[in-house]
């Protein structure tokens, strides 16, 4: 079945910079992903374990809380806890990228000729109070040459680089869901600088641009915006990680050159070249062998 846009909602999208599309996936669609994300975990888990950093492998307990423990009792994850790329680039990223489903919401958008660039990113939003507050940024700032320069190299102001959102578990205001400030993509790239952790925040007051929208998302919803679409995440003051997932999108042929050698990607769907769609395998060689754990 088709999971195309409607006009409405492609229109609410170039309104307001982002979208959320309810109900896309079951819970159960995130199992293979799990399974990768478990055996990650494992993975560094034995790693800290043989080093003595924790006493236990934790293997009772349950996916959502096993890597909490670890990194309470190892204190080794950043404050903001791991984003994990190369530690989970299998297959099953690969199918997740290339869902139907989200391919579709994707064509809608941004046409039928469509590149993955590689930076996606699972992320493990630690339950560490102020710290684990991911601050307002355009996505486009974070690829952008010379930030620290008076002017920066605009790279990516031009680009269209779609961000798909996609929660582990339910999100709202306790567990750091985003927050977004609608329309906030009209107004080009903005200046910013680095706060005291290194992020690059804006230096203008952006939340008076718009009545900043708090993402409520369910496990199944996806939230999709644009490389220009201020947002941020709220602080976790839950007792668990957020765990979410962010995939990255462009038009085939954008000037990415700089992204996809960083990060290589691979072209998902071509209406008009479909021969040229790249499988798992071919994915796979693009990566060189520093980059796969
Ligand atoms: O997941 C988060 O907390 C922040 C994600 C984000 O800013 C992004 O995907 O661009």
């Amino acid at each position: 079945m088709n999971s195309m846009l409607t006009t409405k909602q492609c229109q609410d999208f170039n309104d307001h910079g982002y979208l959320l599309v309810r109900g896309v996936f079951d819970d159960q669609d995130f199992d293979p992903l799990r399974r990768v994300i478990s055996s990650a975990i494992d993975h560094r888990a034995r790693e800290l374990y043989d080093k003595g950093k924790i006493s236990s492998l934790y293997k009772e307990l349950s996916f959502y809380h096993r890597l909490t423990q670890i990194l309470r009792e190892s204190q080794t994850g950043p404050l903001l806890g791991w984003n994990w790329n190369r530690e989970v680039f299998s297959r099953e990223i690969y199918e997740l990228l290339t869902h139907q489903k989200i391919l579709d919401i994707v064509a809608s958008l941004i046409g039928p000729e469509i590149t993955v660039n590689g930076d996606y990113w699972i992320r493990f939003k630690m339950p560490t109070g102020g710290e684990s507050v991911f601050p307002w940024h355009q996505d486009s700032i974070y690829y952008n040459g010379n930030v620290d320069s008076d002017r920066p190299v605009i790279f990516s102001e031009e680009s269209q680089i779609l961000t798909v959102w996609i929660p582990m578990v339910d999100v709202d205001e306790q567990n750091g869901c985003l927050q977004i400030v609608p329309g906030s993509h009209k107004q080009g790239l903005r200046p910013c600088h680095r706060d005291e952790n290194g992020r690059l925040v804006p230096v203008e007051d952006i939340e008076s641009w718009g009545e900043v929208q708090n993402m409520h998302m369910q496990v199944g919803d996806v939230l999709v915006f644009g490389n220009l679409t201020f947002h941020r995440s709220l602080e976790n003051a839950s007792e668990n990680i957020r765990w979410s997932v962010d995939l990255r999108y462009s038009p085939t042929g954008s000037p990415l050159e700089w992204l996809l050698e960083k990060w290589p990607g691979f072209i998902a769907r071509s209406e008009r070249q479909p021969e040229t769609v790249e499988s798992w395998e071919m994915w796979e060689a693009k990566r060189t062998p520093a980059d796969v754990r």
